[in-house]
C-alpha cells in the first residue's frame, strides 16, 4: 500500500495553504495559477523530502554500491505532475485544488518544461532517473543547470525560428541549491613537472555549484538525486577595476564564469567542436568526479575499494574526460601510482555509446585539447600510448591520431563495459565502428536495450488506458509492466471497444488542443498518423511528406474512392545550423497550408504541424496517435525511444528494421507490425550503386510526380524555385536513401489504411501491441544497466 494513500485531504489542504499564504506571500482571493503551481510544488516537495533523506541513510547504513549517472542533458519536462502520480495525490489534489475553483491541469500546465536535453539522449537519461528511483537503486543524475535549455520553436512563413528558452525566469521550486557544495574547476594554464610529478597552474578557474532536485520512484518509496551544476566566478567582482570607473570590465569575470552553463548546445548527434563546448564537459566532469571522491572519502579511506562502491556511467562521449580526469584526481591531488590509478579509474567506468554516424562522433584537435586542458593532454598521450603497447593497434585505432583526439575510442579504452542502445545498434558497433577496438578488447561491449518510464509515458499521460488496462488486469502494473501480456488472455469484442474509446477520447482532446492553437478542426475518426522527433535527414521526414504529396495527388484523381481518411501530424525542431532539415521543416509547412485547404480533400488528408515539439507535446500527442512513423534509414537509428511509447500508447508502427524497431516488431509479432524498406545490410549494397536515387525515381511514377509538383513550386507558387535544392539532394545524392524506399513505403501506407478501415482487426492489433510493450520499460532496462553493467544492488526491501 502506498504510504502516501492515506495522506487526508486535509492535510494537503492545510499544507497548501500554508504555502500560499507563508511561502508565496498571497491569499486566496489574490493568487494567481503560478501561486497555486507554487504552493502545491513546495507541499509535494516537502511530501518527497522523507523518502529522500530515507534513501540517504539507507545507502551509508548498508554501504550500497552508487551508481553515478554523468550527462550533458537530462530532458526532464514538467516535474509536479509526475511527482503527484508517483505519490499518488493526483484525486487528493484535484480535489482541494477544486474548493478553491482551480483545476489541478490548469496548475500543472502552468509549469514550464525543463528542457535541459536535445531528444532521445536527454529524454532516456530522465527515464533512468526515475526507473533507478523506481528500482531503489542508490544513484546520482549529473548535469549541467543550463539557464537556457532546448531553444522554443516558432513558424514565420513556414520556416522554424528559434528564441531562447529561459525556464529559470520564474522561481523552479524543485531545486535546492548548494552554496556549501561547490568546487572549483580548473583551465588552461600549464603544467609543471618535477621529479615526475606534474602540478597543474591553471590560468582561469570556475566554480561548480551543485543543485539538487529529489527523483522520486514510484509510491515515493525511494528517492535519488538529480545534481546539476551551476557555473560561478572565483572571483566576485574586480573592485579596483570599478572603482577606477570602468564598470564594464569589473563586471566581466562573473560574466565570463556564467557563460559555462548559460546554454545547451542544440545539436542532436552532431559534434559542434567549439572551445565553450569542450569547457562544458569538463565542467561537468570535474565538478561530479571531485564530488564523488569527496563522498567516498567522507566513507572510506581506501581508494583502492573505489570500483566497489562507485559506478559511473558516461552517458555517450560527452563526458569522456572523466577517464583523464579521475586519473588526474587520483595521481596529482591523492597521490596514487600511475598504474593504481589508472586500473581504479577503468574499474568505475563505463560508456554507452549512442550512435554510430560519422558526424556524431566527437574529436577535439590536440591543439584544442592542450590548451584547454594542458594536464589531460599529457594524460591522454600516455593512456594512448600504453594502449597502443598492449594492442599493438593501427594508427587510426589510436586515441590521438592526426592531430585528433579520438573520444569514441578514449571512453572505449578508460571503461570497464560498453554497451549499444539497441540489439541491432549493438551488433553493429562491433561490425563497424568498434569492429578493431571489439579484437582488441574482447567481452567489453554489450547490448542495454533502451526502455522508457510507463508512470510518466503511461499512467500520466495516458488516464483513459491506464484506467481501461486497470480494470482488466488490476492494479500493480506500473511498475511490472511485463504483467500487460495479461491484456490477451482477457481479448474481448468489449476490452476492444474499450480501448478503441479510450483512443477516441484522447484523439478529441489533442483535437480540441489543436483547434484552440492553430484553429484547425481535425476529424477524430480519421487516423492520426504521427512523426514526431528531431528532424534529421536520416529520420526521414522527407519520405513522410513525399508520401502525403503522393496521397493527395491520389486522392485528387479519384476522390469518390474508398479513402482512408487521415491527419498527418509532424513534430519536431532542426538544430539552428541545419540547412537541409530546415528545408524540410518549411516544406511540410508549405504543403500543410495547401493541402488543408483544398476543398475536394480536406475531409480525406489533413497536415498538421504544431510549432515548438517538446516533452509535454508528447504526452498529449502519442496517446492520441494510431499510427506511429519510425521510418529512419536501417542501420541509422540507435535505437530510438519514441517508437516504445507509441506501442505502449496503443498506436501501431510503421517502420523499418532499424534500432529498437526490430525487438519491438518480435514483442508485438510480426503481423502486427507494418514492415516496409531495406534491411541495414541492403542499405550498404544501395550505397555501392552510384545512381541509386535516380533509378529509383524512375521506377516510381508517384514519385517523379511528385518531385515534378516541386520543381513547378506547386506549394510555393510565390517563389516557385525554392526547393530546387532540396530536389537536387534527392535526385543525386539522396544519402538517406529516401527514393530507394519510396514504393515499399507506399505499399505498406496502402496496407494501413485497409487494416485501419477493419476496426475489429486494428483494434485487435492494437491490444497486441499493447500487450507485447511491457519490454521496453526502463525498469528492465535498468535492471540490465545494474546486474551486466554496475553491479548494484536495489536498496529496497521489496
Ligand atoms: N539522437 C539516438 O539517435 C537513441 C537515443 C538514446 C540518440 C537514438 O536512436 O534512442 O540516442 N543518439 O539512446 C545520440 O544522441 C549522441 O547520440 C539520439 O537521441
Amino acid at each position: 500500500m502506498n504510504a502516501m494513500n492515506t495522506l487526508s485531504a486535509d492535510l494537503l489542504r492545510a499544507r497548501i495553504a500554508q504555502h500560499l499564504t507563508y511561502t508565496m506571500g498571497k491569499d486566496k482571493a489574490h493568487a494567481s495559477t503560478y501561486d497555486w503551481r507554487m504552493a502545491v510544488s513546495y507541499t509535494v516537495r516537502d511530501l518527497i523530502v522523507d523518502s529522500w533523506f530515507e534513501a540517504t541513510r539507507k545507502t551509508y547504513e548498508e554501504q550500497g554500491k552508487r551508481v553515478y549517472y554523468l550527462s550533458m542533458e537530462f530532458l526532464i519536462g514538467r516535474i509536479l505532475e509526475d511527482a503527484v502520480i508517483n505519490l499518488g495525490l493526483h484525486e487528493q489534489i484535484e480535489e482541494v485544488l477544486a474548493e478553491d475553483g482551480m483545476s489541478l491541469m490548469d496548475v500543472v500546465e502552468n509549469e514550464p518544461d525543463a528542457a535541459l536535453g536535445n531528444g532521445g539522449l536527454g529524454r532516456l537519461a530522465a527515464c533512468f532517473l526515475e526507473s533507478m528511483s523506481t528500482l531503489g537503486c542508490p544513484a546520482f543524475g549529473y548535469g549541467i543547470r543550463y539557464e537556457h535549455g532546448l531553444f522554443r520553436q516558432r513558424f514565420q512563413g513556414g520556416r522554424q525560428v528559434e528564441t531562447p528558452e529561459d525556464w529559470l525566469n520564474q522561481p523552479h521550486p524543485w531545486e535546492f541549491e548548494r552554496p556549501e557544495a561547490c568546487y572549483t574547476v580548473p583551465f588552461k594554464g600549464h603544467v609543471d613537472t618535477r621529479d615526475g610529478k606534474a602540478t597543474w597552474h591553471p590560468a582561469e578557474t570556475v566554480l561548480a555549484r551543485a543543485y539538487d532536485t529529489p527523483v522520486v520512484g514510484w509510491q515515493g518509496k525511494w528517492s535519488n538525486t538529480l545534481r546539476l551544476w551551476g557555473a560561478h566566478p572565483t572571483e566576485l567582482f574586480d573592485l579596483e577595476r570599478f572603482n577606477s570607473g570602468d564598470h564594464t570590465a569589473a563586471a566581466a569575470p562573473e560574466a565570463l564564469a556564467r557563460t559555462l552553463s548559460r546554454v545547451l548546445y542544440p545539436e542532436d548527434t552532431t559534434d559542434s567542436g567549439k572551445e565553450l563546448r569542450l569547457k562544458q564537459e569538463y565542467f561537468l566532469t570535474s565538478a561530479a568526479l571531485q564530488d564523488i571522491l569527496r563522498r567516498f572519502l567522507s566513507e572510506y579511506d581506501d581508494l583502492s575499494l573505489l570500483p566497489q562502491k562507485v559506478a559511473i556511467q558516461m552517458n555517450d562521449t560527452h563526458p569522456a574526460l572523466a577517464g583523464p580526469e579521475l586519473i588526474r584526481l587520483l595521481v596529482d591531488v591523492h597521490g596514487l601510482e600511475w598504474d593504481r590509478a589508472k586500473t581504479i579509474a577503468q574499474g568505475c567506468l563505463n560508456y554507452t555509446n549512442h550512435t554510430l554516424l560519422p558526424e556524431a562522433l566527437e574529436k577535439w584537435s590536440t591543439w584544442l585539447m592542450g590548451r584547454v586542458l594542458p594536464r589531460h593532454m599529457q594524460i591522454i598521450e600516455r593512456i594512448d600510448a600504453e594502449h597502443h603497447a598492449a594492442t599493438d593497434c593501427p594508427p587510426d585505432l589510436r586515441i590521438v591520431h592526426h592531430d585528433q583526439v579520438h573520444m569514441g575510442t578514449l571512453a572505449f579504452v578508460m571503461a570497464s563495459h560498453v554497451n549499444g542502445v539497441s540489439a541491432l545498434h549493438s551488433d553493429l558497433m562491433k561490425q563497424t565502428v568498434f569492429a578493431d577496438l571489439d579484437r582488441a578488447y574482447p567481452g567489453r561491449i554489450l547490448n542495454q536495450t533502451n526502455g522508457v518510464t510507463p508512470r510518466r509515458w503511461l499512467k500520466l499521460s495516458n488516464p483513459a488506458l491506464s484506467q481501461v488496462i486497470t480494470e482488466t488486469i488490476g492494479t500493480g502494473w506500473e511498475d511490472d509492466l511485463d504483467r500487460l501480456k495479461e491484456l490477451t488472455e482477457h481479448d474481448s469484442p468489449d476490452l476492444r471497444a474499450a480501448l478503441r474509446r479510450a483512443k477516441r477520447a484522447n484523439k478529441v482532446a489533442f483535437g480540441n488542443w489543436v483547434q484552440a492553437n492553430m484553429g484547425l478542426t481535425l476529424d477524430p475518426d480519421a487516423m492520426f498518423d504521427v512523426q514526431i522527433k528531431r528532424v534529421h535527414e536520416y529520420k526521414r521526414q522527407l519520405l513522410n511528406v513525399f508520401e502525403t504529396i503522393a496521397r493527395w495527388n491520389a486522392i485528387r484523381k479519384n476522390p469518390g474512392a474508398d479513402w482512408t481518411p487521415r491527419v498527418k501530424i509532424f513534430g519536431g525542431k532542426a538544430a539552428p545550423g541545419y540547412f537541409t532539415a530546415k528545408e524540410i521543416i518549411r516544406l511540410i509547412n508549405d504543403v500543410a497550408k495547401v493541402v488543408n485547404n483544398d476543398p475536394l480533400t480536406r475531409h480525406l488528408l489533413q497536415v498538421v504541424y504544431p510549432a515548438n515539439y517538446n516533452v509535454s507535446m508528447a504526452q498529449r500527442l502519442i496517446p492520441a496517435a494510431d499510427l506511429s512513423e519510425q521510418i529512419s534509414t536501417a542501420g541509422k537509428e540507435a535505437s530510438g525511444t519514441g517508437n516504445m511509447k507509441f506501442t505502449m500508447n496503443g498506436a501501431l508502427t510503421i517502420g523499418t528494421l532499424d534500432g529498437a524497431n526490430v525487438e519491438i516488431r518480435e514483442h508485438v509479432g510480426a503481423e502486427n507490425f507494418f514492415l516496409f524498406g531495406m534491411t541495414a545490410d541492403e542499405v550498404l549494397e544501395r550505397y555501392r550503386k552510384p545512381d541509386h536515387a535516380r533509378s529509383a525515381i524512375m521506377a516510381s511514377q508517384e514519385l517523379q510526380d511528385v518531385l515534378q509538383m516541386l520543381a513547378e513550386g506547386r506549394f510555393n507558387p510565390e517563389e516557385p524555385t525554392r526547393y530546387h535544392g532540396l530536389l537536387d539532394h534527392t535526385w543525386n545524392h539522396d544519402p538517406f536513401l529516401v527514393a530507394s524506399d519510396f514504393s515499399a513505403f507506399l505499399a505498406c501506407q496502402t496496407k494501413v489504411d485497409a487494416a485501419y478501415a477493419d476496426t475489429d482487426r486494428w483494434d485487435g492489433m492494437v491490444l497486441r501491441n499493447i500487450a507485447g510493450s511491457g519490454y521496453f520499460s526502463s525498469d528492465r532496462t535498468i535492471r540490465g544497466y545494474m546486474e551486466q553493467v554496475w553491479d548494484a544492488k536495489s536498496l529496497l526491501n521489496r
